[in-house]
């Protein structure tokens, strides 16, 4: 079978530089030869040229202090249209960024594939729910979550036609989550697992639990959509908004493994690596992290 890997170096998502150079990081670590070697053929795509997405001037939102919308739209549409192909062609899409704001289009490039069947598994610190009124920040990469939902919407990002099902989605990994976002998760009754739940039952049965919830007969296909940052500091430390309290490293391997198991995993995102936040070593750690995480989900570890 043949992975697709589309690296999209966008960092306007939010406000720190340096998101936008992981993709090339993560390449020239070894990532496709490391995945030709388990076996897969594999496609590089080339990276999206963002600043040609960038719009002589931006709207503002009333009531909203966004950044960024139309920039972003432009971006995520056309990646958008690149996670769809390679969907269509049967292929395993991996999307490396650049910020989470990405996830607007590579989920909405495979829903546009799998339909309504498509389950998303959103593995994060955070829960990047916040709606345009909501957001403190103003940062897109804390929002995207709203919009797969169809909780929020803006004539901008029309091209979404968001049919994402709330009981097809779950969190894992929470620990950071705003007053408004908390009610925005309940009120929508999204199932969450928050780093509680880890302690409490172990990742073997989060995982689980997970899984049952959006895709209990195993015949559906899965999204998986992993910010970085939802491993502990001490593990993936380059990274725009560390949590303290996070995944541990085989935390997140044994995730990536147990989805890898179900064989219904058809596309994933890698973001929110920042090889310019930390050191050297800091660096050369989350980017490997990151590699090594994508392999788990692709099988590597499994007998
Ligand atoms: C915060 C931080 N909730 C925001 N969010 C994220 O800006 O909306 N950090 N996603 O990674
Ligand atoms: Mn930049
Ligand atoms: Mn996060
Ligand atoms: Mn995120």
């Amino acid at each position: 079978s043949s992975v697709g890997i589309i690296p999209t170096c966008y960092d306007g998502g939010q406000k720190k530089s340096g998101v936008d150079i992981a993709p090339g990081e993560m390449l020239k670590a070894g990532l496709a030869t490391q995945i030709e070697k388990m076996g897969y053929s594999v496609n590089v795509l080339p990276d999206e040229d963002c600043e040609s997405h960038k719009p002589e001037s931006e709207i503002s939102v009333e009531g909203s202090n966004v950044l960024n919308l139309v920039w972003t739209s432009n971006v995520c549409k056309a990646h958008a249209a690149r996670v769809e192909e390679q969907c269509r062609l049967g292929n395993f899409a991996l999307s490396l960024g650049g910020d989470h704001s990405l996830a607007l289009g590579t989920i909405t490039g495979s829903s546009r594939v799998y339909g309504e069947d498509l389950c998303i598994i959103w593995v994060d610190a955070h829960t990047d729910i916040n709606t345009l009124s909501t957001t403190d920040s103003g940062n897109l990469h804390g929002c995207p979550v709203s919009f797969l939902l169809g909780i929020e919407t803006h004539p901008e990002l029309a091209w979404m036609k968001p049919i994402i099902r709330k009981d097809r989605f779950v969190y894992i990994g929470l620990r950071d989550i705003e007053h408004k976002e908390r009610k925005i998760v309940k009120d929508n009754n999204i199932k969450a697992f928050t780093m509680h739940h880890v302690d409490k039952y172990g990742i073997g049965a989060v995982v689980q639990m997970a899984i049952d919830h959006i895709n209990p007969n195993l015949d559906l296909p899965i999204h998986l959509s992993l910010d970085v940052d939802a491993m502990d500091p001490s593990v993936a430390p380059a990274t725009g908004t560390p949590v303290r309290g996070g995944l541990t490293f085989r935390e997140c391997h044994y995730l990536c493994e147990a989805i890898a198991e179900t064989n219904c995993l058809v596309a994933m995102d890698l973001v929110e690596v920042n090889p310019l936040l930390g050191d050297e070593s800091a660096f050369n750690q989350t980017v490997a992290v990151g590699n090594s995480v994508i392999r788990c989900a692709l099988g590597e570890t499994l007998l």
